[in-house]
């Protein structure tokens, strides 16, 4: 199982409430306020791990929530924090928003690099907060502030020296099979590997990692073991290998090879290839030169880059193994990635205050928190909620829009009267 792209849930935890309270202690007998704010909500961090090479740990557990704050208390207590969630990717992951496709929110390719996807709601202010020279009692204060469950993509791609990539069953396992410890599965019938295989050579002590891409077709919609699906992993690669049977029709294989890059992104063409002709054990030495004479003058830039392999470790195949680490030395680097600024989440933009159907509806956020961090069934904190609306910003966009005494104004869970 290889999984490279997942979309999990995330949320991170809502503010802690702010406390209504009122000092009763003997030194102060009259009891001043003191309700404590409420503690700040975790945040959800998204980590990359080196020691992670796909996505399957995300295979069933996809809901991530941090820890909501704890609400604020009497004597002035501020409510705990909330902890933190950490989920781990690997190097080289694209996280999306999946409510806006397009929004790439950040691009993980450096090891220990950490980015806090959705920060953890305020804590409300508690009563104490809300003391002015006209009010010494406040009965208001605010609920944390209430984030909502996003949907986010995780989109790996493999980081690799060579990816071999070509028609079905042409040979690629078998040649990850002789090169390296990897066992993937050989067949001879097409489509025998359906999962990208990831393989390390170590030779003369320089590690090179090889990756191998299910086969490739021309028609791909109509064939899901295809490996056109996971051409994204040529990005994050330095050499692409094309494995093709000599006994195939070699040049329209590589054409189909090199329409497939151009159609997924035409800058793969751009870098190092290299072509690996399997089943040479089945021709003559005469044959290929013909051969490789016909693809050097039909593809110039292959030239001198043309490997013929047969299905045994021997010479050809190690002399295969020096060429390749000797372009890595000179290739600098090849990751395709753009630097990605990383960008949070959109906010919604609501309208602050608004007229709809027959009332008057108040969106901003930090009014709602403070009616439902208050009781405003009571009528005398209702009586200071509404002194303190029409003494702010949004108490004048509302007479801005024509709000009149006796109107009916929404907030949150609460509805009540405009009075003046
Ligand atoms: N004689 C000979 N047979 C080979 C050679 N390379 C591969 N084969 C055979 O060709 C068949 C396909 O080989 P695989 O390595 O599974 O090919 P693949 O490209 O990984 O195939 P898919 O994963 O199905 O796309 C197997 O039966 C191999 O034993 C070679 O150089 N010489
Ligand atoms: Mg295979």
């Amino acid at each position: 199982m290889f999984i490279d792209k997942v979309i999990i849930n995330i949320k991170s935890g809502d503010g802690g409430s702010g406390a209504i309270s009122f000092n009763q202690d003997s030194k102060n007998s009259r009891g001043g306020p003191d309700g404590g704010n409420g503690g700040r909500g975790g945040s959800v961090w998204i980590r990359c791990d080196k020691n992670m090479s796909n996505l399957n740990s995300y295979r069933f557990s996809k809901n991530f929530k941090a820890e909501n704050g704890g609400k604020g208390s009497d004597q002035n207590k501020t409510g705990f924090n909330g902890k933190d969630v950490y989920i781990n990717v690997p190097v080289g992951t694209l996280i999306r928003d999946k409510s806006n496709k397009r929004n790439l929110l950040a691009n993980l390719s450096c090891d220990e690099d950490s980015f806090e996807v959705l920060t953890g709601g305020k804590g409300g202010r508690g009563n104490v907060a809300f003391v002015t020279s006209k009010n010494k009692e406040p009965l208001l204060a605010e609920s944390g502030e209430k984030i909502d469950i996003k949907q986010i993509e995780l989109d790996f791609r493999v980081s690799s020296n060579l990816c071999l990539i070509g028609p079905p069953n042409s040979g690629k396992s078998t040649l990850i099979n002789n090169i390296s410890n990897a066992k993937p599965d050989i067949g001879n019938y097409p489509f025998t590997t359906r999962e990208p295989v990831i393989a390390t050579v170590q030779r003369k002590f320089q590690n090179v990692t090889v990756i191998e891409i299910p086969g490739l077709v021309k028609d791909p919609e109509n064939n899901l073991a295809s490996g056109n699906q996971y051409l994204k992993h040529l990005q994050k690669t330095n050499i692409i290998g094309m494995v093709i049977d000599i006994n195939s029709d070699i040049l329209s294989e590589i054409n189909l090879i090199y329409d497939e890059l151009k159609k997924y992104n035409k800058a793969l063409l751009e870098k190092r290839m290299v072509l690996i002709l399997t089943h040479c054990d089945e021709l003559g030495e005469a044959d290929l030169n013909d051969f490789i004479n016909e693809i050097t003058q039909k593809f110039r830039s292959l030239n001198d880059q043309i490997f013929t392999l047969n299905n045994s470790i021997d010479d050809k195949i190690m002399k295969f193994i020096d060429k390749i680490q000797e372009y890595l030395l000179v290739i600098d680097n090849e990751d395709m990635d753009d630097d990605v600024p990383i960008i949070k989440f959109h906010k919604n933009e609501l309208k602050r205050v608004m007229f709809k159907d027959d009332h008057f509806v108040i969106n901003d956020k930090q009014f709602i928190q403070l009616a439902e961090g208050s009781n405003l069934n009571n009528w005398k904190t209702l009586v200071q909620f509404q002194y303190k609306l029409k003494s702010s910003k949004i108490g004048d966009e509302l007479i801005n829009i024509g709000i009149k005494r006796g109107d009916l104004l929404k907030i949150g869970q609460y509805a009540f009267t405009w009075e003046e």
